[in-house]
C-alpha cells in the first residue's frame, strides 16, 4: 500500500511559512503543526510498519529527509526570532542597560545628635568623660539629694511623670547623674559630662517639650573654683559658637549649687546689637552652672571643707535651635524629613 503524500510539496510550503514567523508564539504553533505526533510528516512516517520491503526503505529515507530538513529550519527560526524579541524590547525602552543607576537616599545624624557630638568632642578636648546615667530614677536622686527636700518650691518646676511604683520617677533634669558618679567614683577626682533625656509634666510649647535632651557636667577636686567654672564654659562657648563670641555669667538659683549662674552668649545672629531671636537684649541664655552645693558633695561622698566642684546642665535641643535659627523644638521629634533633610 502506497501513501499519498507528497514530501516536496510539504517542505515548500512550510518552510516558506517559517520564514514569515517573527515571534515565539507563532512559532510554536508552527511547530505542533508540522512536527507534532499528528503532523502529515510525522503521522505518514508512522505508518512504515504498514508498507511492503520495497516501499518502505524509498519512503522511510525520504520521509525522514524531510522531518530532518523540517526540524533544522525550526531551529534557525527559534534562534532568529528569540534575538528580534529582545531587540524588539529593548527598542521598547523596558530595560536601559546603560542609564546611570538611582542614587540612593543616604540617611544622616539627627540634628540634636549633631550637636550632642559636638559637645562631647569639645569637654572630651578639656579631659571629660562621658558618664551614662539612668533616665527613671527615684524621687531621692532627682530631688532629696540634690539638696531639694519635700515641699520645697523648686520642685514646681520640675513637675515630673510618676511610675506606678511609689517614689520611682523619670527624671526631670540629668542632675541625679551627679549623685551617681560621685559615689561610684569618691574619692578620686571627677571631670565628666552626663548626656541623656530629661522628662518634664509641663505645657509642650515651641521652645519647651515633655522630653528632651540635656548635657551635664561635673569637675570634683581640691582647689577646684569659680574661676575654673568660668574658664571652661568660656573655651566651650568659643569652641562650639567661635572664638569672637562674648559670655557673661548672670547670677541665679539652683538648690544644689551655690553660688548659681546663668550663662549667656552673644546673640551671634546680630552680634549682640539686638534681634528677634535674642529679645532684642543682644545675649542668648544657653545653660545653668554653680559650684556644687556642700550638702550635694556630703551627699556624694566627698568632704566639702576638702573638695570643690563645679556643674553645669545645657539643653543641645536650645542650642541646636539658636545654631540654626529653628523657631520651634517641636519640628526636632516630629520625624518629619522634610525638616531633617535640611540638616
Ligand atoms: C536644670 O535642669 C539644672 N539641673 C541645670 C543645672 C545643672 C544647673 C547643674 C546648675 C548645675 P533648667 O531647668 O534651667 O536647669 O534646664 C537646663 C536646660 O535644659 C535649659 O536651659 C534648657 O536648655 C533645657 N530645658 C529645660 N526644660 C526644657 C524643655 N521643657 N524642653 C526643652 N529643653 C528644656
Amino acid at each position: 500500500m502506497t501513501i499519498a503524500i507528497d514530501f516536496d510539496q510539504i517542505e515548500r510550503d512550510t518552510l516558506t511559512a517559517l520564514t514569515a514567523t517573527t515571534d515565539s508564539a507563532t512559532l510554536q504553533k508552527w511547530r505542533i503543526a508540522n512536527l507534532g505526533r499528528s503532523s502529515p510528516v510525522v503521522a505518514a512516517l508512522g505508518t512504515l510498519g504498514t508498507l511492503s520491503k520495497e516501499e518502505r526503505r524509498a519512503f522511510g529515507q525520504r520521509g525522514n529527509q524531510a522531518k530532518q530538513a523540517l526540524e533544522q529550519a525550526f531551529e534557525a527560526a527559534a534562534q532568529r526570532t528569540s534575538q528580534a524579541e529582545l531587540t524588539r524590547d529593548l527598542a521598547a525602552g523596558s530595560l536601559d542597560v546603560t542609564a546611570p543607576g538611582r542614587r540612593r537616599g543616604r540617611g544622616r545624624l539627627h540634628p540634636a545628635t549633631q550637636t550632642l557630638r559636638r559637645i562631647y568632642a569639645i569637654f572630651a578636648e578639656m579631659g571629660f568623660q562621658i558618664y551614662r546615667s539612668r533616665d527613671v530614677e527615684t524621687d531621692e536622686f532627682n530631688f532629696g539629694l540634690l539638696n531639694i527636700p519635700p515641699h520645697h518650691p523648686a520642685r514646681d518646676m520640675w513637675d515630673t511623670f510618676y511610675t506606678t511604683t511609689p517614689n520611682v520617677i523619670l527624671r526631670t533634669h540629668t542632675s541625679p547623674g551627679q549623685i551617681h558618679v560621685m559615689r561610684e567614683r569618691c574619692p578620686e577626682p571627677i571631670r565628666v559630662i552626663l548626656p541623656g533625656m530629661c522628662y518634664r509634666y509641663e505645657q509642650i510649647t515651641a521652645r519647651s517639650e515633655i522630653q528632651f535632651y540635656q548635657v551635664e557636667g561635673l569637675a570634683v577636686g581640691r582647689h577646684i573654683t569659680m574661676a575654673d567654672l568660668k574658664g571652661t564654659l568660656t573655651a566651650f562657648a568659643h569652641a562650639l559658637f567661635g572664638p569672637q563670641v562674648r559670655t557673661r555669667f548672670r547670677s541665679d538659683h539652683f538648690p544644689f549649687t551655690e553660688p548659681s549662674a546663668e550663662m549667656d552668649v552673644e546673640c551671634f545672629v546680630c552680634d549682640g546689637k539686638g534681634c528677634p531671636v535674642c529679645k532684642q537684649s543682644g545675649w542668648l541664655e544657653i545653660l545653668g552652672c554653680g559650684m556644687v552645693h556642700p550638702v550635694v558633695l556630703e551627699n556624694g561622698g566627698y568632704d566639702p571643707r576638702e573638695f570643690s566642684g563645679f556643674a553645669f546642665g545645657m539643653g543641645p535641643q536650645r542650642i541646636t535651635m539658636l545654631m540654626h535659627k529653628i523657631e520651634d523644638i517641636r519640628y526636632f521629634f516630629a520625624n518629619d524629613v522634610r525638616f531633617l533633610e535640611q540638616f
